[in-house]
């Protein structure tokens, strides 16, 4: 039997609408995953050698990706700086971070963080620019390109094993603004919030 051409347009539009409700729905799924299976720092690091915040090592380059960081990694020496009480940078066109520039930064940053509890933590990350994180050995989130400050989804992890939990972030910022917070809403410590200094630490000289 032969179709009409408004079975056929109206086959057309309904294919057309599930197209545009898949690209609506993917995202609140992606939304929704949760990460499990980080693993703890093993083995867990001795009290009597933490120091408090992040560390931090610095690369004055001027890139436009996180891949184009590590690149440039590949035959240059960092700086090490002061190290990063914690993640609460929105310096409109100031320092980055704890480094002397203003741009053209690129940040490895290392540590620890102690999630005290099990149970669910939601992060949320804001850049400005490029950025890759990475907890308990898991890449839990990135925007690794140049972009005005911008929110993450929120993310969601999940710890059945208490304790110090490896932190490794790369960040850069090439130019004009730059941004880079953490938030999370942790089992005890109430709605979203700054990632508090207290749960930071790093260890070595
Ligand atoms: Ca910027």
């Amino acid at each position: 039997m032969k179709e009409s051409v408004i079975y056929k347009v109206f086959k057309r539009q309904a294919r057309f609408s599930v197209f545009l409700l898949g690209l609506l729905i993917a995202p609140a799924i992606a939304q929704a995953d949760t990460f499990t299976g980080l693993k703890p720092a093993s083995p867990q690091p001795d009290a009597a050698d933490l120091k408090p915040g992040l560390a931090v090592t610095y690369y004055g380059v001027k890139v436009n990706s996180i891949k184009e960081l590590e690149e440039n990694m590949g035959y240059m020496d960092g700086k090490p700086g002061e190290p990063i009480p914690m993640l609460n940078y929105q310096v409109g066109n100031g320092n980055v971070l704890t480094a002397n520039s203003n741009d053209m930064v690129g940040a490895i940053i290392k540590g620890f963080i102690k999630m005290e509890q099990p149970g669910r933590y939601v992060f949320m990350v804001h850049s400005n620019d490029g950025v890759w994180v990475s907890i308990g050995d898991k890449l839990i989130y990135e925007d690794p390109d140049v972009h005005a400050d911008r929110f993450s989804d929120e993310i969601i992890v999940e710890i059945s094993e208490p304790g110090w939990y490896p932190v490794h972030i790369k960040y850069f910022e090439k130019k004009n603004t730059a941004t880079l917070e953490l938030y999370w809403e942790a089992p005890g410590f109430g709605e979203l919030d700054y990632v508090p200094a207290e749960v930071f630490s790093h260890t070595g000289e």
